[in-house]
């Protein structure tokens, strides 16, 4: 298989300033003419080369040079190659496609009677051939022309130039983007669609026509995603001074996709699911989600669109930025402790895996066979921690100094990471030699702290030592800029006297601290300063201490984790007598009861304490792990909560089921509460709760709470469960995105048949292999489900396995996502290892792969 280094880039020979395409739009055949005025790159190393044009399963009809029909072009594999003497010429060819037939919805594809495209990375060459590299930027004239009936809606990037109707019934419309744009930013979108609609007046007074395009029936649900979408264009204005650069903004929800969403150029493409929300069949999670991906796709107008990738390893660029972009933006509109808390929580459990894995890569990779396998947790959420470790090294103002530089440096630039890395480093005034270490190893850097203590001196010495794990090209290691908010706690007081920022550069280094009489509390990497993993010498003291009275919520939150994940691992490692577990487990009790008594807290915040560590984050403490021990210590752990604390758990679900439904904070802190109750009395009194639950999913007059119920009573095995199951569907059942929910729910669950659910959902007449969203929620659901996807016979790899053989021929994309899971082998308990390596080596040796996967099950064995 071809890998492509990221050592080999060279500037593209030819360049296209301007592109006109002409769609002639049909479900089955829809004809293209594209016509590239195409220029020799002056940049360029070879100034003869012939113009190389990709593309991937399509056929040039008719090929044309300066209007004259031309023959000297061949095909090269996939790629379209003419031989052009001269540096400059129009060139137009001619392609058909059946946008029904493209299960692999990368390209131009039908979704529901609807024509959509989604050309990122490299679907544009799905389309037309075309040099489809980011380095390549084009102004679009785009023309669309379709029956008037079937597609009464016609959209592209850029502002609308002309439209008209024609005798036949068929009508067009013609959009130009005045924005030089890589192709992978091209879009259109023609079908049966309903505008909701608003305005926005730039600070510069523009006004902007704000759309967001929905089937009938979806436009009442459309109003969160739109107050969204506002509140970002403001936000990127007051805090980066990033306004919007066209009349309009569309954005259009489309039921079949392989990503949440695309940042098209003034056209945003999204899954249904980051765009529909109300409060009947949106979560308060699935609110937070379209708040957030509304943010990413519009902050990408500016980071990624304006200055976007010079090539692909540049991925994080855009891509880390702007989660770190659409992070700060959620924190400001609701609470930042909690935002940060859960995107650690994402992190640890989605990044950190990936990082001590076979398909570990630092934010900027070197190599790759299929570059839709590297939008990864590592290149977006370990992408953004990285440039948040800026910010803390810079301070916020001189952060803004470095991206207004680099904005205005690169504004309409193919750029790269190192681009950024210098305007930071020349705007914020600060020294980024070493820190860009971060973008060239991979693996998550452990940091070992040793705390002294001099009682005549009153000095506090830290040793700190870090370790950079080998990964896979990657054996040895340097060390990297670590910076840690620091503060020493004064036990009796509970107080500190004052956080430091402690920047750790070398393997080994040690940091003094004096006037302190007594040996402090340790409170270290406060606010998850850096995406490292910390061993620190707390004892269970410090970390009842530190929970209780840490004046920092992410250390706090922290302290409680950590509490809990030292007492797991090490009854999993089999290190606790009678005693000793008892112990621990009173130190946890004890805190959670302090926690849920501490009048100062707000719920969010308070719900985000009493959550334990997931089973994922707590396998990554253990090598190898067996995931059966984890899953029972914990539900083991959870169930004596749950009994330790019932009459708590009682109170504060009867509390919190008297608040009335809002979309405030103290409602939605209610909410999450609600639910976190029952998980833990659930565990300790299952017949109990059923009713309890039961009583939860009857009162519901929102989908948070109704979700919850059902998700607890999904665990169980009472008859409530199936009861509360047939209502949900038969309630929602013309509402896919909830039905999503009643899939995801049985495959996630704690039931110990949950495993025999999914393979019986599978033959559900709702279920379907073409449709990503569905997919997701059977197949993802269970893959996250430890106790069903590690089943001790191997059944869950297989099932797993099987899904992969099964959907790869429709969709490669969505297949391979499904391999990180079974590539996990090496960290697993012996027995286990062999099955999900067995099912490794099963899938590869399939006849027929797609890139995709072949790439990830190749690196899984090696
Ligand atoms: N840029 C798109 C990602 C598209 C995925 C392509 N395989 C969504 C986003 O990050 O905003
Ligand atoms: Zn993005």
């Amino acid at each position: 298989p071809a890998v492509i280094h990221r050592a080999d880039y060279r500037p593209p020979a030819w360049l296209v300033p301007d592109i006109a395409l002409d769609f002639v739009l049909d479900l089955t055949e829809t004809r293209v003419s594209a016509t590239l005025d195409v220029e020799r790159n002056p940049a360029a190393q070879d100034a003869t080369a012939p113009l190389r044009l990709n593309g991937d399963g399509i056929v040039a009809g008719a090929v044309l040079v300066d209007g004259e029909p031309h023959n000297a072009w061949a095909m090269e594999g996939d790629d379209l190659v003419i031989d052009l003497p001269g540096s400059a010429h129009q060139v137009t060819i001619e392609t058909t496609i059946n946008p029904t037939a493209n299960t692999q919805l990368s390209g131009l594809y039908a979704s529901g009677g609807l024509l959509c495209t989604q050309c990122e990375a490299e679907g544009f060459r799905r389309i037309t051939f075309f040099p489809d590299r980011p380095d390549v930027l084009s102004c679009y004239t785009v023309t669309l022309t379709a029956d008037k009936a079937q597609f009464p809606v016609l959209l592209s990037n850029g502002n609308p130039v002309d439209s008209g109707e024609e005798d036949d019934g068929s009508h067009w419309a013609i959009w130009h983007d005045p924005w030089p744009k890589p192709s992978y930013l091209f879009a259109l979108v023609a079908g049966d669609l309903v505008p909701t609609r608003d305005r926005f007046t730039t600070a510069s007074g523009r006004a902007v026509d704000l759309a967001i395009w929905v089937r009938a029936g979806d436009e009442t649900r459309t109003g969160h995603a739109m107050r969204s979408l506002i509140a970002s264009m403001q936000w990127d204005e007051k805090v980066y001074g990033r306004e919007y650069d066209l009349d309009l903004f569309n954005i259009v929800a489309v039921s079949d996709f392989n990503a949440g969403a695309m940042e098209n150029k003034g056209l945003n493409i999204f899954n249904t699911r980051y765009i529909l929300a109300d409060p009947d069949t949106a979560t308060d999670g699935d609110y937070d989600a379209v708040e957030g991906v509304v943010a990413h796709e519009y902050f990408h107008n500016w980071s990624g669109n304006r200055v976007t990738c010079r090539d692909w390893f540049q991925l994080s660029l855009k891509e880390g930025f702007t989660v770190l972009r659409d992070q700060q933006f959620s924190a400001d509109r609701g609470s930042p402790p909690v935002k940060r808390i859960e995107d650690v929580r994402i992190l640890r459990a989605a990044q950190f895996p990936e990082d001590s894995g076979p398909l570990a890569h630092p934010i900027r990779p070197d190599s790759y066979q299929e570059i839709s396998n590297f939008y990864t947790a590592t290149v977006y959420n370990k992408g953004a921690e990285v440039i948040r470790m800026m910010t803390v090294l810079a301070g916020p103002e001189r952060f803004r100094a470095g991206t207004d530089l680099y904005f205005e440096r690169h504004d309409g630039q193919a750029a790269t990471c190192e681009d950024f890395v210098t305007a930071i480093e020349e705007g914020a005034q600060i020294d980024l030699a070493q820190f860009r270490r971060w973008y060239e190893q991979a693996g998550t850097p452990r940091v070992d702290v040793a705390l002294s203590h001099d009682p005549v001196s009153g000095r506090v010495t830290l040793a700190l030592k870090q370790t950079v794990p080998p990964t896979p090209g990657q054996s040895v290691k340097q060390p990297m800029v670590i910076p840690l908010r620091t503060a020493l706690f004064d036990r009796q007081s509970g107080t500190h006297g004052g956080e430091h920022l402690i920047v750790l550069t070398q393997g080994q280094q040690q940091f003094t601290f004096e006037g302190h009489a007594r040996p402090p509390v340790l409170s270290i990497n406060r606010g998850f300063s850096a995406p490292v993993a910390i061993i620190a010498p707390q004892t269970v003291e410090d970390l009842v201490f530190l929970a209780a009275h840490d004046d920092d919520p992410f250390a706090r939150y922290e302290a409680m984790q950590q509490l809990v994940v030292q007492h797991l691992v090490a009854a999993v490692e089999g290190r606790l007598d009678d005693d000793a577990r008892e112990a621990g487990r009173k130190a946890i009790g004890g805190a959670l009861a302090a926690i849920l008594a501490d009048a100062g807290l707000d719920d969010l915040m308070r719900g985000e304490l009493v959550m334990l560590p997931g089973e994922a984050y707590l396998a990554e403490q253990l090598n190898p792990v067996d995931p059966a021990r984890v899953h029972a210590e914990r539900e083991a752990l959870k169930a004596w909560l749950g009994r330790e604390l019932a009459p708590a758990w009682t109170a504060l679900h009867d509390r919190c089921a008297a608040v009335p439904f809002s979309l405030d904070a103290a409602a939605r802190g209610a909410r999450k509460l609600k639910t976190q109750a029952l998980v833990y009395l659930a565990a300790a009194d299952p017949q109990g709760t059923a009713l309890r639950a039961k009583a939860q999913y009857d009162a519901a007059d929102n989908m948070t709470d109704r979700q919850g119920a059902l998700m607890v009573l999904c665990g169980l095995d009472c008859p409530q469960r199936e009861e509360a199951l047939d209502h949900f569907h038969a309630r929602f059942a013309d509402n896919r995105l909830v039905i999503d929910k009643w899939f995801s729910l049985q495959a996630g669950s704690l039931h110990p048949d949950a495993l025999a659910h999914v393979q019986a959902l599978a033959h559900h007449p709702d279920f379907t292999l073409t449709n990503p969203n569905r997919v997701r929620a059977l197949y993802m659901a269970m893959a996250a489900n430890p106790a069903a996807f590690h089943a001790a016979d191997g059944a869950g790899y297989r099932t797993i396995a099987d899904l992969i053989l099964a959907l790869d021929p429709i969709n490669g994309n969505v297949a391979a996502r499904f391999v990180a899971p079974l590539g996990r082998w090496r960290r697993v308990e012996p027995g286990r290892a062999a099955l999900m390596r067995a099912e490794l080596e099963r899938i590869a040796a399939a006849p027929r792969l797609s890139r995709d996967v072949r790439e990830q099950v190749s690196k899984s064995l090696e």
